[in-house]
């Protein structure tokens, strides 16, 4: 089975844990794109649902599927979010941000009850780091703010390239407004001290270690579907 065909096996089976009259987090991705074209055609079928989306990307293909919209205003308590994420781990501790959506996706992840994040087997790790950890960054002190991250990360006894997202050779810029610097420090042992370092920097936004923000993860692999719970 290709990657794309787990991504939608993924998504059907959380699509079972969406019930009428919930209010969603709907995620960033290509697996989370699965889940919106699946949840669609539960909404053209007749569920009734409302969705908050973690990205101009998933607004913008929610709107053209008719998945109806909220906002986190207007719905500030949401029973569910759906996402992917880059990496999980044993205790569902993530890397997300691949994608660029990390701010929102956390926001919305942390307004709702549950999370279940959505991935084919390849995203699980034993250990997060594999994938470099987005950081989100204000652009004002830029460089001052690319060396107290390095400073935070030495404190939690880790170091590696800090490079600043760019694309079409400018610096991408989030949905936020903000730039992201992907931190390669290859394994992440404690990613609770990592997290706890990275907070304490002014110009750090926000960073890609999701912990204790997921309730369970619906992994797809060649041996089937399996669920890891927190
Ligand atoms: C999003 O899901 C991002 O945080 C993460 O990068 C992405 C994973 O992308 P995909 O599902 O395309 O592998 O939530």
């Amino acid at each position: 089975m290709d990657a794309r065909a787990l991504k939608i096996e993924a998504a059907r089976a959380a699509l079972g844990h969406v019930a009428d009259g919930m209010r969603l987090g709907i995620g960033t991705g290509s697996t989370a794109e699965e889940f919106v074209r699946l949840l669609a055609e539960k909404v053209a079928a007749g569920m009734n649902i409302v969705g908050v989306p973690t990205s101009e990307r998933t607004a913008a293909l929610c709107r053209e599927l008719g998945v109806p919209l909220s906002t986190l205003d207007e719905t500030p308590g949401l029973d569910l979010t759906i996402d992917g994420a880059d990496e999980v781990d044993g205790q569902l501790a993530l890397i997300k941000g691949g994608g660029g959506a990390l701010l929102r996706e956390k926001i919305v992840a942390a307004a709702s009850a549950r999370m279940i994040v959505i991935a084919d087997e390849s995203k699980l790790v034993d250990v997060l780091g594999r994938f470099p950890l987005p950081i989100e960054v204000n652009r004002f002190g830029l460089r001052a703010t690319r060396l107290a991250i390095a400073r935070a990360a030495d404190a939690a006894g880790l170091s590696g390239p800090l490079t600043l997202r760019m694309t079409n050779g400018e610096p991408f810029v989030t949905d936020g407004g903000h730039f992201i610097i992907d931190a390669s420090f290859g394994r992440i042992p404690d990613p609770r001290a990592l997290s706890n370092g990275l907070h304490a920097v002014p110009g750090v936004v926000e960073h890609g270690l999701f912990l204790g923000l997921a309730d369970a993860a619906i992994i797809a692999g060649a041996d089937g579907i399996r669920t890891v719970h927190a």
